[in-house]
């Protein structure tokens, strides 16, 4: 059986991930492609829990390596339990987020070592990289304004991040960007909704069989 194909979403605050991760669900359920909809950190009940504890604004100071470490965490379980078995399956995995984010964030937002990152990815992924990755690039600007205005529940420790510190995301998802651009699609995200997707139809009619 043909292995599926992982396709990862990326950007600011938001860029507009989860709606177009929901889009591209659908567009691939049009295309007669069975896809798994899932998300970073998260995807299973046990990394959910992983992922509560990494956005809460608790009373204890989480480091930026203790940070990493549980993206890591719920990466490790995510991989096992849902994305590997899915794509083992033949099925297509969208995830909303995966190791970019903690590039962009970890890595450019709180300056958490590259060398660091890229060895814990390796144990945790194993070989496994996506074959897709859509960043939807935005001035940050216009992404605090979008998430602001959707937010209904508390503030999570990312949302209460300066201007400057999503700057810096945006600065290493470009770079990133810049590096791998056959990986890699920069979307300008900042256009009306049918505009995206326009640009990520595209993308999608050349991966698709
Ligand atoms: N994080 C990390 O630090 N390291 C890691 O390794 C990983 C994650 C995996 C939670 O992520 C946090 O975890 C995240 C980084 C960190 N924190 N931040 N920032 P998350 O993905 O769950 O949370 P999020 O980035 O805050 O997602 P979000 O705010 O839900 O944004 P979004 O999914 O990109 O946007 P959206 O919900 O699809 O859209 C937002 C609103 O804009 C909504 O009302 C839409 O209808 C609207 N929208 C969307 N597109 C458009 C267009 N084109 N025009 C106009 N309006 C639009």
């Amino acid at each position: 059986m043909t292995r599926g194909s992982l396709i990862t979403l990326e950007g600011i605050e938001g860029a507009g991930k989860s709606t177009i991760a929901r889009w591209v669900c659908e567009w691939l359920d049009r295309h007669a492609i069975r896809a798994t909809l899932t998300r970073e950190p998260g995807g299973t009940p046990l990394a959910e829990r992983v992922r509560q504890i990494v956005l809460e604004r608790g009373q204890e100071r989480l480091s930026a390596a203790a940070e990493t470490l549980l993206m890591f965490a719920a990466r490790g379980i995510h991989v096992e339990n849902l994305i590997r078995p899915a794509l083992e399956r033949g099925e297509w995995v969208v995830c909303d987020r995966f190791t970019d984010a903690t590039r962009a964030y970890q890595g450019g937002g709180r300056g958490v070592d590259a060398a660091l990152i890229e060895s814990l990815a390796d144990e945790v992924q194993n070989g496994l990289q996506p074959d897709c990755t859509l960043l939807l690039d935005l001035p940050v600007a216009v992404g605090l304004e979008r998430a602001r205005s959707r937010r209904a529940g508390p503030v999570d420790r990312f949302e209460a991040e300066t201007q400057t510190f999503f700057e810096r995301v945006r600065a290493a998802y470009l770079e990133l960007a810049r590096r791998e651009p056959r990986r890699i699609h920069v979307i300008d995200a900042s256009l009306p909704l049918e505009a995206v997707t326009r640009q990520i139809g595209a993308v999608l009619e050349r991966l698709a069989p």
